[in-house]
């Protein structure tokens, strides 16, 4: 990364294991550790290398020559362990192989299509908001909104079946899980796999999803010869996978931070404008996708510290994220700062081909909100939901005052 004169010196280490239940439930103490510890860190328990500052983040995010992802960006490297499902042909690969379906997603998610869903999602926005408020003005912002609206447009959207469609999350958390160690979490999920794969796999194929939707332009991709016919159930194994529980915790994430930041709340509700702002400042303070890994090609070095080829170094965008040499006030969450630059979405090559689908789901539901609520604040204790790789939440019970 960069180039000097001067002879590697000693990295920093550390014992923290950033996979266990008392780090997830509260990992900003670590972070501010690892920050602290030095541009990259040694994490004696995994044997793996890390980067927690802003700068390093970044670095090692862009330079996909240095830092592949082919060997995959869990903790596991294929290169020795098999991976637990085919790799996702985006994700999991890097240019040239990487490069045309990421091509063929970024036209599938891209504005004319995110233009042909707004009235629809704005209009089924608004209807969620009526029906959860006609229950009642004490509701739960994760069940009854943040897991609720996705799992209404984003599967019509790609264009599944109806049936089993409550395997997505659970399709999605094991996904994210399967990042991280080999855990409990990883354990907790594996009986279910097989099963859930095998559902998620069969809405992939072509005479299964709907003539129109993501799906559907995804094989009509293939039939230009963008992709390989091979190449498309996985595309859209791809939005079935990272499209969900990403959404639904960044969306939990907003409505926490506007239940605890009432004032922020009243800006948003001024100018609804503030909604798309609101979601991005969200994904920079919680980051719903906390880390994920690259693997060293070659010897590279990092501030003083040379990673060696092969191995795996783990990037805390979470930490990048409220890094104070980056950020004024990183802890504050703040409309009026501009949070452009954060890494919640990654940056680079592999940066989320999702992002305006992610946003466009979380602005016409705020929306929605905005034009009828006037107070939200918590009404009871709020639960995490532990992931290895996603800031999740079981339970945000809120409060709610109408206009
Ligand atoms: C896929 C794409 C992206 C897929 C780590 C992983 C992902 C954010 C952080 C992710 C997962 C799966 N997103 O192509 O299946």
């Amino acid at each position: 990364m960069t180039a000097t004169a001067q002879a590697p010196t000693a990295v920093p280490t550390s014992d923290v294991d950033p996979f266990s239940h008392e780090v997830l439930e509260d990992p900003l103490p670590m972070h501010e550790e690892l920050r602290e510890a030095g541009p990259v860190v040694y994490l004696n328990r995994y044997d793996i290398f890390a980067v927690a500052r802003y700068d390093e983040t970044y670095a090692a995010l862009v330079d996909w020559q240095a830092f592949q992802s082919a060997a995959g960006v869990g903790m596991s490297n294929f290169r020795y362990e098999k991976p637990w499902r085919p790799p996702s042909i985006v994700l999991e690969a890097d240019p040239p192989k990487h490069d045309a379906p990421r091509r063929v997603l970024q036209k599938v998610l891209g504005p004319r299509a995110l233009r042909r869903l707004h009235d629809g999602w704005a209009a089924d926005a608004d209807a969620l908001v009526d029906e959860v408020l006609a229950r009642g003005t004490t509701l739960d912002a994760v069940a009854d909104l943040a897991a609720t609206f996705p799992l209404r447009v984003f599967p019509d959207a790609v264009g599944i079946q109806k049936t089993g469609r409550e395997n997505l999350l659970p399709y999605g958390d094991h996904a994210f899980n399967a990042f991280g160690p080999d855990n409990d979490l990883v354990q907790k999920g594996a009986p279910r796999v097989a099963e859930l794969s095998a559902w998620v796999n069969t809405q992939c194929q072509r005479d299964v999803l709907n003539p129109t939707g993501f799906g559907a332009d995804i094989w009509a991709a293939s039939d230009r010869g963008d992709i390989t016919p091979e190449q498309a159930p996985l595309a859209v194994r791809s939005l079935l996978t990272a499209g969900v529980d990403t959404t639904v915790h960044g969306i939990s994430a907003v409505l926490y931070a506007f239940a605890t930041n009432p004032d922020q709340w009243q800006r948003v509700r001024e100018d609804p404008g503030l909604a798309r702002v609101a979601f991005d400042e969200a994904v920079r303070w919680e980051s719903p996708v906390q880390t994920f890994f690259r693997t060293a090609t070659t010897d590279v070095r990092v501030g003083d510290v040379v990673v060696p080829e092969g191995r795996k170094i783990l990037m805390f965008l979470a930490a990048a994220n409220r890094d104070p040499r980056r950020w004024a006030d990183p802890d504050a969450f703040d409309l009026s700062r501009d949070p452009s630059g954060h890494v919640g979405f990654g940056m680079g090559i592999h940066q989320c081909v999702g992002q305006h689908v992610a946003r466009l789901e979380a602005a016409t539901l705020v929306t929605a909100l905005a034009r009828r609520v006037r107070t939200i604040e918590l009404d009871g204790p709020t639960k995490r939901h532990h992931n290895n790789t996603l800031r999740a939440w079981e339970s945000i019970p809120v409060r709610i005052t109408l206009d």
